[in-house]
C-alpha cells in the first residue's frame, strides 16, 4: 500500500481571507521582532502569543474552542490561509533546520492557534525539543516510519507509548511534494465505533497490547522498549480514548491481534484528508483519532514538502514537574531502566 483512500475534507475546512491572514502577520512579526533573541519555550513569549490569538477571527477561535471542548466525530479540524511569511529553502538534513526566527510568521501563526487548545509542549528527547519541529523528507530516512520518511506513513495517535502523550497535534503546510500526492489523513474513534461489533470493542479494551516506543525516545536505539501491555480503547463506552499504532502496537494475543485488524480495517474505510496545501493548518484531536500520510517521492532540491508540528496538552499542571527547559518534557527512558534491558524489551 503507498496510498491510502481517503474522503477529501477541503471543503469542510475554514478559511481565512486576506485582510485576517495578514492580520495574524502583523502580530507574528511583532512579536518576532520583539523577542528575536528568545528561544520559543520562553515564557514571556509564549504569552505574548497566546495574547496575540485574540487577533484569530471569531469562527476561527468558535471552531477551536468547539473543537477544544467537545471534539468531533472525525477528529480533524481543517485551518486554510494562515499566513506563512517568506520562507527558506525546505531543510534536508538535522543540521540545517532553520531557527523559528527564519519562519516567523509560520511559526508564530501556529502556535497562536495552539493557544486555544492548550498549552505548548514538546519532547526533549525529539527534534532537539524544538517547541515547533519540522516534518519534511531526510535523506536516508526514505523507509522509515517517522515523519522523516516518505514512504506510506502507518496511521498512529502520536506517541502512544509515552506516559504523557499530546492531546492536541498541528501541521501547518509551508509547501507541498512536488507530485501534490502527499494526503494527511485522520480517522475518528467516534466515526468508527459504529462499525465495530462488541466483541472487538470488549477486546480493544483489554491490556493485551503493548506498543514500541519511538527510536529517539531510547538513548540506545539498538534495544527495542516496549510499553507494559496496555489497552488501545479506554474511557466513556460513547466516547473512548485511543492509543495505538499500526506499526508499532503489538498485539498479545490471537483475540487482541484479531480485534485490531478489524480496528485497522474499520479506519482505513473511513478515512479523511487532504493535500495540504501552503497556508493549511489541520488540528488532529490526538485521543480520538489516528493521522498518517501517503507516500511521495522527495528531491532534496530546497523545494520539498515542509509542514511544521507542534503539540498540546490540555493542562500543564500535572507534568509541570517533568519539564525542563522550558515546555520539554524529560526522557521518560535513560540508561540504566530495566527496560533497555534486552529480556524485559524483547517482543
Ligand atoms: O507528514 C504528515 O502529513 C504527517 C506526519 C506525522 O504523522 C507527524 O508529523 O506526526
Ligand atoms: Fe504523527
Amino acid at each position: 500500500m503507498t496510498q491510502f483512500r481517503y474522503t477529501d475534507i477541503r471543503a469542510a475546512g475554514i478559511g481565512l481571507d486576506g485582510e485576517e491572514s495578514r492580520q495574524i502577520e502583523r502580530e507574528a512579526l511583532r512579536i518576532a521582532h520583539e523577542y528575536a533573541d528568545c528561544s520559543l519555550h520562553d515564557t514571556d513569549l509564549l504569552h505574548a502569543v497566546e495574547i496575540a490569538a485574540s487577533v484569530l477571527p471569531p469562527a476561527v477561535r468558535k471552531a477551536l474552542i468547539a473543537f477544544r471542548d467537545e471534539g468531533n466525530p472525525s477528529g480533524s479540524l481543517l485551518l486554510s490561509g494562515l499566513p506563512v511569511g517568506t520562507l527558506p529553502p525546505t531543510p534536508d538534513v538535522v543540521e540545517k533546520e532553520p531557527a523559528w526566527t527564519e519562519v516567523p510568521v509560520a511559526t508564530l501563526s501556529q502556535l497562536m492557534v495552539m493557544s486555544v487548545l492548550g498549552r505548548s509542549f514538546s519532547y526533549s528527547d525529539e527534534k532537539s525539543g524544538h517547541l515547533v519541529q519540522d516534518v519534511c523528507p531526510k535523506r536516508g530516512a526514505e523507509e522509515r516510519q517517522e515523519n522523516s520518511g516518505s514512504v506510506l506513513l502507518e496511521l498512529h495517535t502520536e506517541d502512544g507509548f509515552h506516559p504523557n502523550p499530546p492531546h492536541f497535534l498541528s501541521l501547518i503546510c509551508l509547501r507541498e511534494d512536488h507530485d501534490r500526492v502527499a494526503a494527511t489523513v485522520t480517522s475518528g474513534i467516534l466515526d468508527i465505533l459504529p462499525h465495530l461489533d462488541p466483541d472487538t470493542v470488549a477486546a480493544l479494551r483489554r491490556p493485551e497490547f503493548r506498543t514500541r516506543f519511538s527510536t529517539s525516545f531510547v538513548p540506545d536505539e539498538s534495544v527495542e522498549v516496549l510499553t507494559d501491555p496496555m489497552p488501545v480503547l479506554t474511557g466513556p463506552a460513547e466516547s473512548p480514548e485511543l492509543r495505538v499504532d499500526f506499526h508499532g502496537t503489538i498485539a498479545q494475543t490471537p483475540r487482541a491481534q484479531a480485534a485490531l485488524d478489524q480496528l485497522e480495517r474499520a479506519m482505513l474505510g473511513t478515512l479523511k484528508g487532504l493535500v495540504l496545501r501552503p497556508g493549511d493548518l489541520i488540528v488532529v484531536d490526538n485521543r480520538h483519532a489516528v493521522h498518517g500520510r501517503s507516500g511521495f517521492a522527495p528531491r532534496y532540491d530546497g523545494d520539498d514538502r515542509w509542514l511544521r508540528r507542534s503539540f498540546a496538552l490540555a493542562d500543564l499542571r500535572p507534568v509541570n514537574d517533568r519539564l525542563t527547559g522550558g515546555r520539554s518534557h524529560r526522557p521518560v527512558v535513560t540508561a540504566g531502566d530495566p527496560r533497555l534491558s534486552p529480556t524485559v524489551a524483547s517482543v
